[in-house]
């Protein structure tokens, strides 16, 4: 099927075609130019959140009693689960698509998991496009949870409008919290697994460190804790309260715009990035760099002017 008419199709709802553009993405198609620039003037209503947390914290049971929560009102929703650990979608997102299946047969909702390993750029770079895929779809909200821990969770963090933190109680999650750099991170924190002992004592520990942080501006947003039960639903309504709060609080200051903009911004440093890297890639062993290298090698030359050379034969091109 030729661009145009996947990227109508994507835009009447049809999921197969949605699906299709984000192999594209996934799969780093020389069509994506195509298909970014098709897509450009569709894309910008909806709205992102991004859940992370230590693998079993819940954030795909999380996932699917939003959900619910989201179509009972009446609202379109994207979810991207995102795998940056693995070459291929699949996998560790199994288990994830049986909790997801009760909304399967539901046209309003779109699941898909993406892997970005192996990607230069990954994460950063495959992100934003299956967002933007989604978003022209006509997704209002567009969940994204991230497998995996650590640096992929900080990159799924930028990609979102609003970044939501699960914890559980008896996880150790207040140390890896902080190891992860994830209190710098959430918008709204989740205790899931209330029903479970311990919750009470992991609200109180986040609690604490958050407000361990330097002090705060009067109308500075002070990231609320919400304790749920997701495999019951539980909560859930108070995740998507806290959820609109926060987007009300970023509209209301131009935060959104300002947070789209910088994204928008990483995106593209991340593209011409990685394509300056190929260029370089394909540069070992070629002719240029060798002769820069001789010329270093006998004196003529230091590293630094031949990396200025090199840096400016590469944008010249
Ligand atoms: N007791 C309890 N178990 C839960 C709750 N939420 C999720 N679980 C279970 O925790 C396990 C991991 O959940 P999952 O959503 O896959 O976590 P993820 O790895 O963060 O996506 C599953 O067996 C869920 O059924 C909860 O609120 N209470
Ligand atoms: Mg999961």
């Amino acid at each position: 099927m030729d661009v145009p008419t996947l990227v109508e199709q994507a835009r009447a709802g049809r999921p197969r075609a949605v699906a299709r553009l984000i192999s594209l993405v996934e799969g780093a198609s020389p069509q994506l130019r195509e298909v970014m620039a098709a897509l450009a003037p569709l894309a910008g209503g909806a709205y992102v959140v991004g859940l992370t947390g230590s693998p079993g914290v819940g954030k795909s049971t999380s996932t699917s009693a939003l959900v619910s929560a989201y179509r009972r009102r009446g609202k379109r929703v994207g979810v991207l689960a995102v795998d940056p650990s693995s070459p291929f979608s699949g996998g560790a997102l199994l288990g994830d698509r049986v909790r997801m299946q009760e909304h399967s047969g539901d046209s309003g909702v779109y699941i898909r998991s993406m892997a970005t390993r192996g990607h230069l750029g990954g994460l950063a770079w495959a992100a934003p496009q299956a967002i933007r895929v989604l978003d022209a779809a006509g997704c209002d909200v567009i969940l994204v949870e991230t497998v995996g821990v650590g640096q992929s969770e900080v990159e799924i963090a930028d990609q979102a409008d609003t970044s939501v933190v699960l914890l559980a109680p008896g996880m150790g999650d207040g140390i890896q919290a902080a190891k992860a750099g994830i209190l710098e991170i959430g918008d709204v924190y989740v205790v899931n697994k209330a029903d479970r002992d311990g919750a009470d004592s992991t609200v109180r520990e986040l609690n604490h460190m958050l407000g361990l942080g330097e002090a705060r501006e009067p109308g500075d947003w002070r990231p609320p804790i919400v304790r749920t039960v997701a495999s019951r639903g539980e909560g859930v309504d108070e995740v998507v309260e806290a959820l609109e709060k926060h987007r009300a609080w970023m509209e209301e200051r131009g935060a959104l715009t300002a947070r789209r903009r910088r994204r928008a911004a990483g995106e593209v440093e991340t593209i011409a990035l990685t394509a300056l890297r190929q260029r370089i890639g394909d540069l070992h062993g070629d002719r240029r760099l060798d002769a820069l290298a001789a010329r270093i090698t006998a004196g003529e030359l230091d590293p630094y002017s031949a990396a200025d050379e090199l840096v400016r034969e590469l944008t010249a091109q």
